[in-house]
């Protein structure tokens, strides 16, 4: 069996071309339509490269990322909008999401988020310098996974890089390996329902604030449940989570996201972070496009729901 987390995998530059012209053949916008988008995609035979990387990374259970490299970014990129929504109008990053992305499942997004916007633009806005987010440039982004404080969390997040900063690192570690350093006391500690992770008032969800435990799944496959505001409401949690971020540090994988680069990783086995950086604020800083999928939205959702917003707004959002 494979102990390999990281794969790997090169799209060579025909390909890339490939896809360019499949994106650019497409005259719907997928942040309006992701679905139409995805559909007309997939009436193109799809390169095996990507067909193969997808297929091995979601078949493998061992393996936790997907770096691929060589994809194609959009000749012209614009200056950043004041937020998020972009003033692009070809969409060739966004394609190798939502086609990757729907290679491994469904893709959606949430309502609380940025109005339910598929593809998050991340870039540093220089007013926001200092807070912790994806705007935020000088502070670290520490250790977390996606949507903690929600039930439904997505089972792969993607980062697509179109512009890369060589200060910015992204830091991605195994739960499994980062647990395979503590004791059993401890991580029976972390399985205890304790730790509370809050999140923006944009989700009116009313079980949000409810302690939950760090770490759920079997031990095979340890899974999440973390953001960097987590806390533990009992004193008997602090060490064992301090030591938990700790050792995320230490057993780290570095990536330093370059322009065509797309990492893909299975969220709540992983423990994610961003290094701080120094943007020049010039317009020309380092953009990249998150999005979430899920394996299977309708086992964990409403199908009917999802079905509805996928024809009222042309994408799968979720409350
Ligand atoms: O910018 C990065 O490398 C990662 C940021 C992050 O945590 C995220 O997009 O979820
Ligand atoms: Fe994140």
């Amino acid at each position: 069996m494979s102990v390999e987390v990281l794969q790997t995998v090169d799209v060579s530059s025909e390909e890339a071309k490939y896809l360019e012209d499949i994106y650019n053949s497409i005259d719907l916008n997928p942040y309006d339509n992701t679905e139409g988008f995805i559909k007309r995609c997939l009436v193109f035979s799809i390169p095996q490269t990507l067909v193969d990387a997808t297929t091995k990374f979601q078949n493998d259970s061992e393996a936790l990322m997907l770096l691929i490299r060589g994809l194609p970014v959009d000749h012209k990129l614009p200056g950043f909008p004041e937020f998020d929504r972009t003033i692009k109008n070809t969409f060739v990053s966004e394609g190798n999401e939502v086609l990757i992305g729907s290679l491994l499942g469904d893709v959606y997004s949430y309502k609380g988020e940025r109005n339910g916007e598929i593809i998050r633009n991340i870039f540093p806005i220089e007013s926001l310098k200092e807070e912790k987010s994806g705007a935020g440039s000088l502070v670290t982004l520490e250790f977390h996974c996606e949507l903690a404080f929600h039930d439904i969390q997505p089972d792969y997040l993607s980062l697509m890089c179109l512009r890369g900063d060589e200060n910015a690192i992204t830091f991605i570690a195994s739960v499994k390996e980062i647990l395979s350093h503590m004791t059993p006391e401890e991580i029976e500690i972390l399985r205890r329902p304790i730790f509370l992770s809050t999140t923006f008032p944009s989700y009116l969800l009313p079980w949000v604030n409810r302690p939950k435990p760090l770490i759920k799944g079997d031990d095979k496959t340890p899974k999440l449940v973390m953001s960097f505001r987590t806390n533990s409401v009992e004193e008997v949690g602090i060490e064992p989570l301090a030591k938990f971020r700790r050792l995320a540090a230490v057993v780290t994988k570095k990536f330093c996201l370059k322009k065509g680069e797309m990492i893909i990783f299975k969220n709540p086995q992983c423990a994610h972070a961003r290094s701080p950086y120094q943007p020049k604020f010039d317009g020309n800083d380092r953009w990249i496009q998150q999005m979430y999928t899920h394996s299977d939205l309708s086992k964990v959702y409403d199908s009917e729901i999802i079905e509805k917003t996928r024809q009222q707004s042309g994408r799968a959002m979720i409350l």
